[in-house]
């Protein structure tokens, strides 16, 4: 795949060429668009981000918003959740990895990322964990500085969420930690949100990897990390497909030859 930098989502006109910007980032459903409203973000025509969009998935589309936060212009990427390795989520990837990139070409990249991660999820399984690995794939060891890991959905009274961050911090997310990303909890509350933003806006712009490897290394997609890992699964997924087709056409074909063998029996 070749960077075609096509228009991408118009930027809102309040938009200052200054102004820091951040995206958001992680699963369907963990809270992206609501933490984004919860900022005050209207797009370039004023709409405020569709929450719960359950069409999110069908539009694979990234979009940006403008708030202001403690009277800090901010542009934030709203972007939709890549939550597996069907195609559709490579493009997901692609989507996403391309708007950074246009956004490159034209001098401006990213202050911050907000990955964001649904507590309440009953266990950290191995979708979250293909995720986290793109995520970081995406992002390179050297912007993790630039990175806060945010849990979301938090429910009162729910011991288990408790042991599901702590296992977080110790385990899953520990060696972003070490590479400088923040790990912060969200009440749902826009006061919440504030403090989780507010010290990414001051933060030096960084050249995620996967920008660096697009633009400045004039890499293609599938020879990207992200792309390379995508491309694998695909692989994999195709193989399996084709040995459960396989299963299923040597099934029949018996089934095939057992009604033949007892017709010709009578
Ligand atoms: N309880 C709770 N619900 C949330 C939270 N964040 C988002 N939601 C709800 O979860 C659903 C999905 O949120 P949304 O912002 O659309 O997620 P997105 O797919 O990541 O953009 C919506 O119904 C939200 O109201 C949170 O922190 N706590
Ligand atoms: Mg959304």
């Amino acid at each position: 795949m070749a960077v075609l930098l096509l228009p991408g989502p118009t930027l809102p006109t309040t938009s200052s060429p200054t102004d820091p910007i951040i995206a958001v980032v992680g699963a369907t459903g963990a809270g992206k668009s609501s933490f984004i409203e919860m900022l005050g973000g209207r797009d370039a025509s004023g709409n405020k981000p569709g929450v719960g969009h359950n069409l999110e998935s069908c539009t694979r589309n990234v979009t940006w918003y403008h708030a202001s936060v403690d009277a800090q212009s901010v542009q934030l990427l709203d972007t939709p959740g890549f939550d597996d390795t069907t195609l559709s989520d490579s493009e997901v990837l692609e989507a996403i990895s391309l708007e950074l990139a246009r956004i490159y070409k034209g001098s401006r990249s990213l202050n911050g990322l907000i990955y964001l991660y649904d507590v309440s999820r009953p266990r950290f399984g191995g979708q979250s964990s293909k995720n986290l690995m793109l995520f970081q794939q995406l992002v390179g060891d050297e912007s993790l500085k630039n990175v806060v890991l945010v849990t979301t959905h938090w429910k009162q009274s729910d011991a288990q969420q408790l042991e599901r961050q702590d296992e977080l911090k110790t385990k899953y997310w520990k060696r972003m930690t070490l590479y400088g990303a923040r790990i912060e909890k969200h009440d749902g509350s826009k006061k919440s949100a504030v403090r989780i933003i507010q010290p990414l806006i001051s933060m030096s712009p960084t050249v995620v990897k996967i920008v660096d490897e697009l633009v400045d290394q004039g890499l293609q997609w599938e020879d990207t990390a992200v792309g390379r890992s995508m491309s694998e699964a695909i692989a994999q997924l195709q193989k399996k497909m084709k040995e459960e087709l396989a299963a299923v056409t040597s099934y029949l074909q018996e089934i095939e030859e057992k009604r033949a063998t007892e017709a010709h029996q009578e």
